[in-house]
């Protein structure tokens, strides 16, 4: 009894501690995590309080501070500086006003590590990102939205009940443009509070559902979904579909109203609470492989699928056992690339089995098959195209094994791979199209685009973010564009021949990758032209080859395209085969570099 009165004085004096001092925590623990969530208020965000508290409590060096800004950005700003004060050793933010908080989040990542959580603040000054792949949940929605108008073969309005919020934008975007390819007709609705009660309400209205024929709703939450649904019987129309978000577990949530029939489905959104606790313990223990960026996996969850439960990956004894089908390619980038996959995989002590392709896809896919014959634990791959996967990745998921995919994606449907690792290709092309722009002035800029290997995820991502970039500008016009293949050779035959019909009368090449920039520079030079004076350069990947010629102007601008994923995979094969379930997307860190970028940058680079 002594005992428990002592212990119990003993955590309430450290809450106190915390609550009182306005200096250094008490350091019962090794580590103090500081929480800056946006409020409490919204039930994802208790579920993600609920979540990091959980996680945290399995360790027994991590101590939790979590303030609450109650919607107040100003509020905010001042939790994060408390913190801050108490000597937190990292901080995980959720921002209320991502413009607001960025540099508070720089200044603060510039002393300690931050975790940023569901919304990304601007530029990269923090360590990791964690949150939804918002695109990804709204073109689900949609499609479960047409499957089940399908199946029921009824034809209609689809009434969309929004709340006002960046995901609910984000989301509603990727919605209707998937409605909007399949000719369905749309309508969408602001509910002032994202509640049952309130969408209710503003539903009571019957005229709405004759004039306009409405037959399915899509609500963005499960507690709007389910407000619908009782408005909807209070007119007598049962029959109108209903699909909701979020799905959370327990009493109330959206499972709950699938089991109830309440609601015809949902899509799960996972709030990040148990990866950031598990990223932040890697990140203070120094660990290798953490990514800059990471996705969650969203999942549609009907009556149907509802109690299906995800079967662990069980190891029969010894080493994780990976088979991995990569590309036989001959540049610095892919050398790096496999260099550093081999050698993870010793640090991870990871039996990994490596076999090359030539480029093809039926010969990828023969690998993919020897593996699932020899029954690896996880199957690694770097598909050279996008097209072509959904047969062997299904026999693969029969198999029960793990496809993770390396550095290029495919088209196959989320629920067919566990996760994509490798670089934000769209993001790389943004920002070869945003240094561009800024380097163009006023003037006119005529574009030349060098294609990757046509049908790759790294070339079609590209170039979608370097022309995006430049869209509403009506002096930038691409002129030309040609496939090279990712190919030094042939990036240089497509320039010689282009110079030899046209003349140089472009002003920017974007090439999807170093090679073929180094390629274009060599036709460049040959002609008697000088690249960075009568044309300027921008390509993807980073390479010394390309970094040199940054450093002497010959290249203007060079976006990284990290191919050292080996700790990355490793961690996520590690973590997986641990009983994880891994986000849908891990992205590595990648910079900028241009002739301005600080020289020490340039310096110990691995590839
Ligand atoms: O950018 C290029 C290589 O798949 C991201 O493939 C990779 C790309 C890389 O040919 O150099």
């Amino acid at each position: 009894m002594i005992r428990k009165v002592l212990t119990l004085l003993a955590v309430m004096t450290m809450c106190l501690s915390l609550t009182a001092c306005n200096k250094a925590v008490i350091r019962e623990k090794e580590h103090v995590i500081g929480v800056s969530l946006a409020n409490m208020s919204e039930q994802w965000r208790l579920v993600l309080k609920e979540e990091l508290e959980e996680e945290a409590a399995k360790y027994d060096d991590i101590t939790l501070i979590i303030s609450d800004a109650a919607g107040n950005t100003e509020k905010q700003i001042e939790d994060v500086n408390r913190l801050m004060e108490y000597g937190i050793d990292l901080l995980i933010i959720s921002p209320i006003d991502t413009k607001a908080l960025s540099p508070v989040v720089s200044s603060v990542y510039s002393e300690i590590p931050v975790i940023v959580m569901d919304r990304v603040v601007e530029g990269y000054d923090y360590s990791l990102f964690i949150g939804p792949d918002n695109e990804l949940i709204g073109e689900q929605e949609a499609k479960k939205v047409l499957e089940l108008m399908s199946e029921r073969n009824v034809k209609g309005t689809v009434l969309e009940l929004r709340s006002e919020n960046l995901a609910s934008d984000e989301r509603s975007d990727a919605f209707r443009s998937v409605m909007n390819e399949k000719k369905l007709t749309t309508m969408n609705l602001l509910i002032p509070e994202a509640t049952r009660d309130c969408a209710e309400d503003n539903l009571a209205d019957f005229s709405s559902y004759a004039a306009n024929n409405i037959r399915a709703i899509f609500a963005h939450n499960d507690y709007m979904a389910y407000g619908a649904r009782l408005a909807l019987e209070k007119l007598g129309k049962e029959d109108v579909i209903v699909v909701g978000l979020d799905g959370y577990p327990g009493p109330g949530g959206g499972l709950e109203m699938i089991k109830s029939g309440i609601i015809d489905a949902t899509v799960s959104c996972p709030t990040g609470g148990i990866e950031a606790i598990r990223y932040a313990v890697a990140i203070l223990n120094g660990e290798s492989g953490v990514p800059k960026k990471v996705l969650l996996r969203s999942t549609v969850i009907d009556s149907l699928n509802i109690d299906e439960a995800k079967e662990p990956i069980t190891i029969e004894g010894g080493k994780i056992r990976v088979g991995y089908a990569q590309i036989r390619e001959d540049s610095a980038w892919r050398k790096a690339n496999t260099d550093s996959i081999i050698k993870a995989a010793k640090e991870f002590n990871i039996d990994l089995e490596v076999k090359y392709s030539e480029t093809s896809l039926e010969e990828q896919i023969e690998q993919v098959r020897e593996f699932i014959k020899d029954d690896v634990d996880v199957i690694l791959l770097s598909p050279f195209v996008e097209d072509g996967w959904d047969q062997v990745l299904a026999e693969a998921k029969a198999a029960n094994i793990p496809v993770i995919l390396s550095d290029r994606s495919v088209s196959s449907k989320e629920d067919m791979y566990t996760s994509f690792v490798g670089g934000d290709f769209e993001e790389e092309g943004r920002k070869c199209g945003e240094w561009m722009l800024s380097d163009m002035g006023e003037g006119k800029a005529r574009i030349m685009e060098l294609l990757g290997s046509k049908g790759s995820t790294p070339a079609s991502l590209r170039s979608k973010g370097f022309n995006e970039s430049f869209r509403d500008n009506p002096n930038c016009e691409v002129v030309y564009s040609a496939y090279a293949d990712f190919n030094a050779d042939l990036g240089k035959i497509v320039l010689s021949e282009y110079i030899k019909e046209n003349g140089l009368d472009v002003d920017y090449i974007f090439a999807h990758n170093d090679d073929m920039a180094i390629g274009a520079v060599a036709a460049i030079e040959a002609a008697g032209y000088r690249p960075g004076v009568d044309v300027k350069i921008m390509s993807v990947d980073g390479t010394k080859e390309a970094l040199k010629m940054v450093k002497k102007g010959k290249i203007s601008c060079v976006s990284e395209c990290n191919p050292l994923l080996g700790p990355v995979l490793m961690k996520a094969v590690t973590d997986l085969c641990e009983g994880e379930e891994l986000p849908l997307t891990i992205v590595t860190d990648e910079t900028v570099f241009t002739r301005d970028t600080d020289k020490s940058l340039f310096k110990g680079r691995k590839y």
